[in-house]
């Protein structure tokens, strides 16, 4: 007898998108269709992460090209590539891209019932050393499906999140799922076979962890809450330390911190009053991740999943991680400020 150790049953993306639809009985498919667009984009984007290296040596991205004409740089083609994608499911009224000024309303499909805001290649500036880089999006319901589609669609809280998720382009091309009361689901991209299989199903993350991530160059800038905490995990009473751990890719650092535990950071301090990271399509789809793998998600007050965000673009500090480390954080905010 032949022992041949494949999986000949493997559980898909494209399987668990479905099987997440018929779970749903008076579901239509629309999220269905908008999750296969995206699951395609982020294959393509992948393809393209991949070459980009090279494809800048023959000058076809980011560069001038052969006919001499000006490249775009990788992160507008990604953007291109999440747009006609999602354009193509025809099930979105309108989306929010962190390379569009304004919203994008999808002609032909204004009364579609879904919205989606993304970021289509985060941490763009680290392609160059060959770090890893994400995609990251959230989709909600629109309020008024009859309604005009407008910017106000956007500004909702986290809670009212569909569906959240990003891709990693890493050592392994990695998609994390989340579906609203349900579970986080990590599959990992089979290039034989064009299809994320499922890796790492119903991610939870630990309690607590031993590992913080915060751009300590920043020091100079922190108010005294984050400076306290921070030391009380570098000279902590029991003598043992925990280990920084800071790749400068949102979705890297937060992958890890879901997987190992401790605390994602991105404070607000005297040179970014309002943080770095925007609310729309970086820090409430990762605080919606990690809420449902039993993390916390703080901007040091308030639970970061009710902002509601002013404008599209709006930036929000952020702390994302372990029950543990949030409250440690949260007490350093509440004994400092
Ligand atoms: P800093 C990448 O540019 C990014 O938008 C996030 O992916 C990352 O978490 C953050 O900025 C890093 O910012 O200021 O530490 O380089």
């Amino acid at each position: 007898e032949i022992h041949i150790p494949i999986d000949t049953n493997p559980v898909t993306l494209t399987r668990s998108i479905m099987m997440d639809q018929r779970r749903n009985p008076d579901a239509k498919g629309d999220l269905t269709q908008i999750l296969n667009s995206i699951m395609l984009a982020c294959k393509f984007v992948s393809n393209v992460v991949r070459k980009a290296g090279i494809s800048s040596l023959y000058g076809l991205a980011g560069s001038q090209n052969v006919q001499g004409e000006a490249q775009k740089p990788i992160d507008i083609i990604a953007n291109d590539i999440f747009i006609n994608s999602l354009k193509f499911s025809n099930k979105i009224a309108a989306l929010v891209s962190e390379e569009e000024d304004k919203i994008y309303i999808m002609g032909g499909a204004e009364s579609g019932k879904y919205i989606i805001a993304f970021d289509p290649l985060d941490g763009s500036s680290n392609i160059d050393v060959n770090v890893s880089i994400g995609s990251i999006f959230a989709i909600w319901k629109r309020p008024d499906a009859s309604a005009p589609v407008s910017a106000r669609d956007f500004l909702r809280n986290g809670t009212e999140i569909e569906c959240a998720g990003y891709c990693i382009y890493g050592s392994s091309t990695q998609l994390v799922l989340a579906t609203k009361n349900g579970k986080v689901d990590c599959f990992t991209l089979d290039n034989s076979i064009g299809d994320f299989i499922l890796t790492h199903p119903n991610m939870k993350i630990p309690e607590r962890g031993h590992i913080y991530s915060v751009n300590e160059g920043n020091s100079l800038f922190w108010d005294p809450a984050i400076t306290h905490f921070v030391d009380s995990v570098k000279h902590p009473e029991d003598g043992n330390p925990y280990s920084l751990r800071y790749v400068g890719s949102m979705v890297s650092d937060v992958h890890r911190t879901l997987l190992y535990g401790g605390i994602f950071m991105y404070p607000a301090d005297s040179k970014s009053p309002h943080g770095k990271l925007r609310l729309l399509y970086e820090v409430l789809p990762m605080s919606f991740i990690t809420e449902l793998a039993g993390g916390r998600a703080t901007d040091g007050k308030r639970r970061l999943l009710d902002t509601v965000p002013e404008h599209i673009h709006q930036r929000s500090p952020c702390y994302i991680g372990s029950p543990y480390e949030i409250s440690q954080l949260e007490a350093a905010y509440a004994s400092l400020t």
